[in-house]
């Protein structure tokens, strides 16, 4: 497979910096040889440019921390990201997760003049669905899903145009933080979500068969991991830690399963904060789920 790997260094939609340098961490985690030795013909496109929050003011408007830059930031990704020759697997690198506004919606449009719909994997420890009325904090990096499927500022959820997810196309796996608000908003949209109790419960093998057979009839699945979705033993470095996550086999199990599915046709990294981590084992360890869902075999 051609595998096309783009980083986005912004931390703009985040509350503490330092995910900024999350594209830097993954490649010295040596992502593109762990690919490589993979069978992958790998190429890295190198960064999206973003504006550096030293350089701007720090305004708020409407209840949106950041919002131009961040606009271009996921403007520029989404361009770059749909401009990829079909069958290319684009691996996206955050960043915070507001860059998946453009990821997402870069991937959702690539060569699909047919307007044909895609699947939303969004593994995180919370749901991104807030709008500003909403969000406690004005982070836009709460908000993607949100603006994806059409709902907050139409700055954001006008990114792709007329183009918006269908809430019924996105299931969202390892789940422990919604905001108050924000359980009303995705219970309104209908947006499946698997809440660490359901990973509990079910285990992430079922887990895994529900959420194919709900994307049943999509060629095209994205999957967006927010380094929080693990615990964070296993991610210490990301900004909104929440105890309870994911194992490391439970994250590695559901990209084994969605890699043997071959269903998957593109991936975000994200939330990975060097600042906070120890050693850089967060970016080694999503190194790893890369690999997973991009074929690495134990035997
Ligand atoms: B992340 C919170 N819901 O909106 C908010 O890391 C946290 O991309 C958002 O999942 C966490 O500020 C965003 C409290
Ligand atoms: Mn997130
Ligand atoms: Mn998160
Ligand atoms: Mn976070």
């Amino acid at each position: 497979m051609n595998i096309s790997i783009l980083g986005i260094p912004m931390d703009l939609g985040a509350g503490r910096r330092g995910v900024d340098m999350g594209p830097s961490a993954l490649r010295n985690a040596h992502l593109s040889r762990a690919l490589r030795d993979l069978g992958h013909s790998v190429t890295d496109l190198g960064d999206v440019r973003v504006a550096l929050p030293e350089s701007i003011d720090k305004h708020e408007e409407g209840g949106l921390v950041f919002l131009d830059p961040i606009l271009d930031a996921c403007r520029a990704a989404a361009e770059q990201v749909a401009a990829l020759p079909e069958g290319t697997f684009p691996l996206t690198l955050g960043g915070d997760h507001s860059v998946s506004m453009g990821t997402v919606t870069g991937n959702a449009l690539r060569g699909n003049p047919a307007g044909e719909r895609m699947g939303l994997i969004w593994v995180d420890a919370h749901t991104d669905y807030n709008t500003p009325h909403s969000s406690p904090s004005g982070n836009i990096h709460g908000m993607p899903v949100a603006a994806l499927t059409g709902r907050g500022d139409p700055r954001l959820t006008g990114l792709g145009g007329d183009w918006h997810m269908r809430p019924e196309d996105i299931v969202m796996i390892g789940i422990r933080s919604v905001d108050t608000f924000e359980r009303d908003l995705l219970r309104e949209a209908g947006v499946k979500a698997y809440t660490m109790k359901d990973v509990d419960q079910l285990g992430m093998t079922r887990i895994h068969e529900e959420t194919m057979e709900r994307l049943g009839g999509l060629s095209r699945l994205h999957v967006s991991f927010d380094a929080d979705a693990l615990d964070p033993s296993v991610c210490p470095g990301v900004g909104t830690p929440v105890p309870g996550g994911l194992t490391y086999r439970e994250g590695h199990l559901l990209m084994e399963l969605l890699s043997e599915s071959g269903r998957v046709t593109s991936m975000d990294i994200v939330e990975v904060n060097p600042i906070l981590d120890t050693r850089n084992q967060t970016a080694e360890v999503m190194v790893g789920m890369a690999a997973s869902l991009l074929g690495q075999r134990i035997l």
